[in-house]
């Protein structure tokens, strides 16, 4: 069904965010600031990795959820931000690889009911305001590595590992997660993730196939991209996905996007200095384009719920740029 891909292919511009409990911490915990040289792969330092970086006992960093409290949050300002950039879709992460879903999951105590934000529906007011400025929309879902659940996938350089029975977490948590979110909240695409070719091990054909159909049958329109498998994307997928911050040098067959962050960091990162200019990226989103393909651009929210400035600021002069042009 081609039908269904129209949007996406004329989409070039989207939002990504990174948001949950690790932005309470913006990178640092008690004491120690990511990147820590101690770790043998402390080489990248991802705020929302940093339950698995600094090493923190998955009980103490569960311990945070009450202190969520994104008393400025508001979904509407976001939203507004994202179509002032033209930016035409949304992506947000409703569940990263630590775990916590940022709905209210009927399959798992580890959500946004942990939080002081137990009686609102975060996602659901995302989705009100993309509705409302004629944006589409979709979610991040950590498929495969899951630290909270005793059976999800870990960082391979951790060992001994946990994922003995993968199939109790993929059967308790991981299908009936993606449900909850497509049955609820009815997305135009999933955005799933792989990133080492290890993940084949337990992201097996099999059960690649077995959350298409999943989401096949629930959803008409729902897209689905190849980091579902990596490694072997199959042939039910509807647009690749570059690896993170990788502009293609030649045409591409369509569609294809390429995920990629305005500084060092996804999640919010209080020391992460590394942004790059709105011209850069302009030069990036115009590559992507002339291409064929989207440019997926991330910003990673406080724990308040406010933006960090830099990247409000560059966004907002990548849209004025996009309006002198003609593009947005
Ligand atoms: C990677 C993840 O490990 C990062 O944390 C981030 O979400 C990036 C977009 O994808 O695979």
């Amino acid at each position: 069904n081609s039908n269904k891909l129209e949007w996406f292919e004329e989409a070039r511009f989207g939002m990504f965010v990174h948001w949950g409990l690790y932005s309470l911490l913006g990178g640092s915990y008690q004491g120690r600031t990511m990147p820590d040289t101690t770790l043998a792969n402390g080489n990248s330092w991802y705020a929302e990795w940093i339950q698995q970086r600094l090493e923190i006992p998955m009980d103490d960093y569960k311990a945070l959820a009450p202190r969520f409290n994104p008393k400025d949050f508001n979904a509407d300002e976001w939203i507004g931000l994202a179509k002032q950039a033209g930016m035409k879709y949304f992506v947000i992460t409703a569940k990263h690889h630590d775990g916590f879903a940022l709905w209210n999951s009927d399959v798992s105590d580890f959500d946004i009911g942990a939080t002081a934000l137990k009686d609102r529906d975060i996602l659901g007011e995302l989705v009100a305001a993309c509705r409302k400025h004629g944006l589409r929309y979709g979610f991040y879902y950590s498929h495969w590595q899951d630290w909270e659940h005793p059976q999800g996938a870990v960082p391979f350089w951790h060992s001994p590992r946990r994922a003995t029975d993968f199939e109790v977490y993929w059967k308790q948590k991981c299908l009936p997660q993606v449900k909850e979110l497509i049955e609820r909240y009815d997305p135009d695409l999933l955005w799933f993730d792989t990133w080492d070719n290890e993940a084949k091990e337990l992201i097996t054909a099999e059960r690649r196939d077995e959350l298409i159909s999943l989401i096949r049958s629930l959803s008409k329109k729902c897209l689905i991209n190849g980091r579902i498998a990596m490694h072997d994307p199959g042939d039910d997928i509807d647009f690749r996905e570059m690896m993170d911050n990788a502009y293609p040098q030649d045409m591409q067959s369509k569609p294809w996007q390429t995920p990629a962050t305005m500084n060092h960091t996804w999640a919010y990162h209080g020391n992460d200095f590394n942004w790059k200019s709105s011209g850069e990226m302009l030069r990036y989103l115009v590559s992507n384009a002339s291409k064929g393909g989207n440019y997926l651009l991330n910003i990673g929210p406080k724990a308040d719920g406010t933006l960090p400035l830099p990247g409000v600021r560059r966004l907002q002069e990548m849209g004025a740029w996009l309006l002198a042009n003609g593009e947005a």
